[in-house]
């Protein structure tokens, strides 16, 4: 049975994922959505699928799973919508643009009493921080959890975009990779005269090890590497394999300047591993619980930064939906 797909988005990150739907024997693309009428021509003619309003296509009787791709604002209507009427959706981060936004999704999906919102975190699928979970069974408790993010961004990005749109995933790499959560957040900042670039967050965490973010915006390349401390012994990632070129007597290693080079596998294997789910009817991968929690210590985050002070992380009780989610 061929499981229809609806996607809401297509700009690059809809795009990307709607390559990765296509290749799944399992998955059809039968409808998309875009704010932008062009755009959503372009890909439904490339995909054979037909053009509609967001809120209808998650309607639709022959759309069976949601993936939201739209712009960041916009991720929390269509999720919620999805879980009113019971269907599984993939939705990118962040949750919502707010903690409110996020709180609706969360609240959605408690009250409908299943897990069907799968958030976009897709570093755990990335086989070198895939990689790096597994090398730590062996190694004991961790003491530290390192992130290094860089991103190639001439955007100017407002500091709440930073931290939703691109720290979230180092937070959630860090709850991933540990298990525990933030407890207090500190942002030191260096600024570099024409605006702000540079981050160190560092996080006390609820085992009582740290996980320390080092993210730049307009970085001279996109990076992304974790190096976590254990006590028995430490794991880190290695600079991702690309190819070396020689030219004019120079060698050089291209080390590129997006995210979708650098996590083409990770999102490969996301879409396959969703797919698996939707057929077998289970669910995987990082919950609602995840996404809301990101945002609250991108929140705590901005705060810190704001305030130049160390900032409480004030969770709520984890619903027992999420209890067994890791
Ligand atoms: C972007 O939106 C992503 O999701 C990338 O994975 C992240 O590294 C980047 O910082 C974000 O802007």
């Amino acid at each position: 049975m061929t499981i229809g797909v609806g996607l809401i988005g297509c700009g690059g990150m809809g795009s990307w994922h709607a390559g990765n739907l296509a290749a799944q024997p399992g998955l059809a693309v039968v409808a998309v959505a875009d704010a932008v009428p062009a755009a959503a021509a372009s890909l439904a003619s490339s995909l054979g699928a037909r053009v509609q309003d967001g809120l209808e296509l998650i309607g639709s009787d022959d759309v069976d799973a949601v993936l939201i791709a739209s712009s960041d604002e916009t991720h929390a209507r269509f999720a919620v919508a999805a879980i009113e009427v019971g269907k599984p959706c993939l939705c990118e981060k962040p949750l919502g643009t707010t903690i409110e936004q996020a709180r609706a999704v969360l609240d959605a999906e408690v009250a409908a009493g299943r897990r069907l919102v799968r958030v976009g975190f897709m570093r755990e699928l990335d086989p070198a921080h895939a990689q790096v979970a597994s090398a730590l069974a062996g190694l004991g408790p961790i003491t530290k959890v390192r992130c290094v993010h860089r991103n190639v961004d001439d955007e100017h990005r407002s500091v709440e975009a930073l931290f939703a749109q691109s720290l979230v995933h180092d937070i959630h790499t860090i709850r991933w990779l540990t298990g525990a959560e933030f407890e207090r957040v500190t942002v030191h900042v260096v600024s570099r005269g024409d605006g702000f670039h540079d981050l160190l967050l560092v996080g006390e965490l609820t085992s009582g090890g740290l996980g320390t973010i080092e993210f730049e915006d307009h970085g001279f390349a996109y990076e992304v590497q974790v190096e976590v401390t254990a006590e028995g012994g430490m794991a880190s990632t290695l600079p991702h394999p690309r190819v070396i070129t020689r030219a004019g007597a120079i060698e050089a290693l291209s080390i590129g300047t997006d995210w979708f080079a650098r996590f083409e596998e990770a999102y490969r294997v996301e879409i396959e591993d969703w797919a698996r789910c939707l057929g077998d009817g289970t669910f995987g991968g990082p919950t609602v619980w995840d996404g809301f929690v990101a945002q609250m210590v991108a929140r705590a985050g901005e705060l810190a930064m704001e305030s130049d002070a160390v900032v409480a992380v004030e969770l709520p009780a984890r619903p027992s939906l999420y209890g067994d989610a890791r």
